[in-house]
């Protein structure tokens, strides 16, 4: 189903169940490459949201600040790279929502345990805000917050479910967005996580 959220913001509950048993192999073999780590804001906070790349561009943060970069800092080695599946899925999630010809170059895998959120947030380190965002939900459900333009306008709540898809674009690109901390649950393919892929158009 497709579910206009906002102005640019479109909903594809279930869109990448079709794709979970080519994703949930790849997801493993970039992990055992460029492990889950725990970074730390330019604040000097750790955050609770656990994170990987894969693809020519990895968001990181570090005391210095937000950036993308081609290496992976922990190893020294270029991120992983993206796989196929990844980026078909990608690809035509964003078609769907009406925007063809989006050619991913990151992906930031976030990684959600018990607990973990997300507070609220503009994702302004692309270099292109015209490309669209598209995030994929695996694993247990979450509840996304998703505001305005401003910090201060209200916020809506999503429920996200695994196999959801997110395309955030236009106008919705740059509103302050969350995850609420996440309920503890199992899920039968995933278990005790939330695993988030957002797929961007960084460099
Ligand atoms: C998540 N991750 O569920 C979300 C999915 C992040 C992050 O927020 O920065 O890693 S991406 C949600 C998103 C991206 C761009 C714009 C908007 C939402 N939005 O306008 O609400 O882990
Ligand atoms: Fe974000």
């Amino acid at each position: 189903s497709r579910e206009a959220i906002a102005e640019g913001a479109v909903l594809l509950r279930g869109f990448a169940r079709p794709f979970e048993d080519d994703l949930i192999p790849a997801l493993r073999e970039i992990v055992a490459q460029a492990p889950f780590r725990h970074m730390t804001t330019p604040g000097g906070h750790q955050m609770s949201v656990a994170m990987t790349n894969c693809g020519g561009s990895g968001w990181v943060t570090d005391r210095s600040g937000y950036r993308y970069d081609g290496l992976d800092p922990q190893s020294g080695k270029p991120w992983p790279a993206m796989p196929p599946s990844f980026r078909t899925l990608a690809e035509e999630a964003a078609a769907e929502a009406g925007f063809n010809g989006f050619a991913p170059d990151a992906c930031l895998i976030n990684r959600y345990q018990p607990g973990a959120r997300m507070s609220l947030h503009q994702d302004r380190d692309e270099n292109d805000f015209g490309a669209p965002i598209v995030s994929v939900s695996l694993g247990l459900p979450a509840i996304f917050l998703f505001g305005g333009l401003a910090r201060s306008d209200k916020t809506r709540r999503y429920r996200l479910e695994h196999g959801d898809i997110v395309v955030w674009g236009g106008p919705a690109r740059l509103a302050f967005h969350g995850v609420a901390p996440l309920a503890d649950s199992e899920h039968a393919l995933m278990g005790r996580q939330r695993i988030n892929l957002t797929f961007r158009r960084a460099r």
